[in-house]
Order: structure tokens, then sequence, then C-alpha cells
């Protein structure tokens, strides 16, 4: 009997909300191979009746880069069945162990941003525990599950460094800046435009960037209300239910 690929394992871990084991070997280590198996991954979603909406950055604080021993961002893609209305429900039952983190996303027209927005991005590992190499990060579309975004507005210089909370239950879970993701989180709008020249992402017009996390993720529990908080911004929300 034939193996099932990676990205059907990674793909079927999604569907069932059931963690896998570790790829290790039937991965290798060739971050390009990884993402091969990612575009397969996502190319299984649109055959389903799935539309690509954007992108991601991953690992865009120092911080993150640090604990994972690398120096370079990765990068996943989005689809419209992640978008969650603000204020919206994600649904527990069809995660793993999701967790949420606050960003910022903007929206991208003619390879430049022309509106900013604060949003929480889901992420939800297909591998048990979280626990996961650079490369099976990369194959499992980094991670990427659901994400809100709040109400857009103009791009100021001040994007460069407001302050940002993430809340659950309205108490503060988080505090950090969007300083913290690239250094100034419009940077990842010029790194995201590159690399999906570079990779040949067929995306729409009009798309979603979200520039990475501004503080470390949370876990969602039954019930929670998770609200981030980007000075300036405003708020995107979502409630965690069981
Ligand atoms: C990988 C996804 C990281 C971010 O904003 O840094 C990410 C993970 O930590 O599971 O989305
Ligand atoms: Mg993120």
């Amino acid at each position: 009997m034939n193996h099932p690929t990676p990205a059907a394992v990674l793909d079927g871990a999604q569907r069932s909300a059931r963690a896998v084991p570790q790829l290790g070997d039937a991965l290798g280590p060739d971050v390009a191979d990884a993402y091969a198996v990612q575009a397969d991954l996502v190319r299984r979603r649109l055959d389903r009746g799935e539309r690509l909406v954007g992108l991601k950055l991953g690992l865009t604080s120092r911080a993150k880069m640090l604990q994972m021993g690398v120096t370079d961002v990765i990068w996943g893609r989005l689809t419209d069945t992640m978008r969650i209305p603000d204020g919206g429900a994600v649904d527990l039952g069809t995660h793993i162990h999701p967790k949420a983190e606050p960003e910022v996303a903007f929206l991208v027209e003619g390879g430049r941003a022309t509106a900013v927005a604060p949003a929480v991005e889901v992420i939800d590992s297909r591998y048990v525990d979280f626990r996961f190499t650079l490369p099976e990060v990369v194959a499992d579309n980094t991670s990427a599950a659901g994400f809100v975004v709040g109400a857009w507005q103009p791009v100021t210089p001040e994007v460069a460094n407001l302050g940002v909370l993430l809340e659950i239950d309205g108490r503060v879970a988080q505090v950090g800046s969007t300083a913290a993701i690239l250094g100034d989180p419009r940077r990842a709008v010029d790194e995201a435009v590159r690399l999906a020249a570079g990779h040949d992402v067929d995306l729409p017009e009009s798309w979603v960037l979200l520039a990475g996390a501004a503080t470390a993720a949370v876990p969602l529990r039954p019930g929670a209300h998770v609200r981030a908080v980007v000075e300036q911004l405003g708020t995107a929300s979502l409630r965690a239910v069981a």
C-alpha cells in the first residue's frame, strides 16, 4: 500500500481535528521541499472550493526567531474559510489545540498596503503537542487556522510602533508592540509581496496580509472571549465555543 503524502497527512489532521506525529524523515530537512508540501496541502483545499485570500508571515519577532533558531521569516497561505467575522465564534471542536495571537493585518493592492487593521490570528498546529521543526511548521501552512480582521483604516507612519494588548475575558493576557513585527510591520508588506512573486502565488487583486504576532500566543479555552487591542487602530475579537 502507498503511504499517504505529507500533504495528505496534514490535510487529514486538519479535517479530522486530530493531531499527527511529527513527519520527521518523511519530510526531510529542506525548507524549499517543505514549501512544496505546503503548496500541495493548500491546493487540496482550493480543489475543494476554498479561495486563496491572502498570506501570513510567522516568526517575525526576534524572540520567536531565537526560540526557533532561525534567521528568516516563514509564510503561509490564507483561505476564505479561515476568515472569522469580527466578534465571531471559533468552534473548538473543529480544531486540535488552537491558540490566539494579536497581529496587524494589511490590505494589499497593487503591491502596496492600502489599509491596516487590528487582527487576531488563530494558529493550530496539526502536530502533537504543538511541537515541530522549521520544515514541519512550513509544511503545515505555518499553523494557519483562522483570522479576524477589525476595521480597516489608512496606513500612517505611527503603525511602526503602537502598543498591543491581548485580552482574554476582559483581562490583559499579553502586552507588546507592533515594533516587535520586523521592527516595523510595514516591512512585512514588502517581504510578502516579494515572496508571493518569487513563489508564483496566485493571489487576488486585493488580499490580506497577517504581518506576524506582536506577542506570544495564548491557548483558546471554551467560552473565552479574546480581543486584540492595537493603540490608535482599535480592536478585533472572537469567542471560543465548545
Ligand atoms: C507558527 C506560526 C507563527 C506568527 O505570527 O509568528 C505565527 C507557530 O508558532 O505555530 O503565526
Ligand atoms: Mg501569526
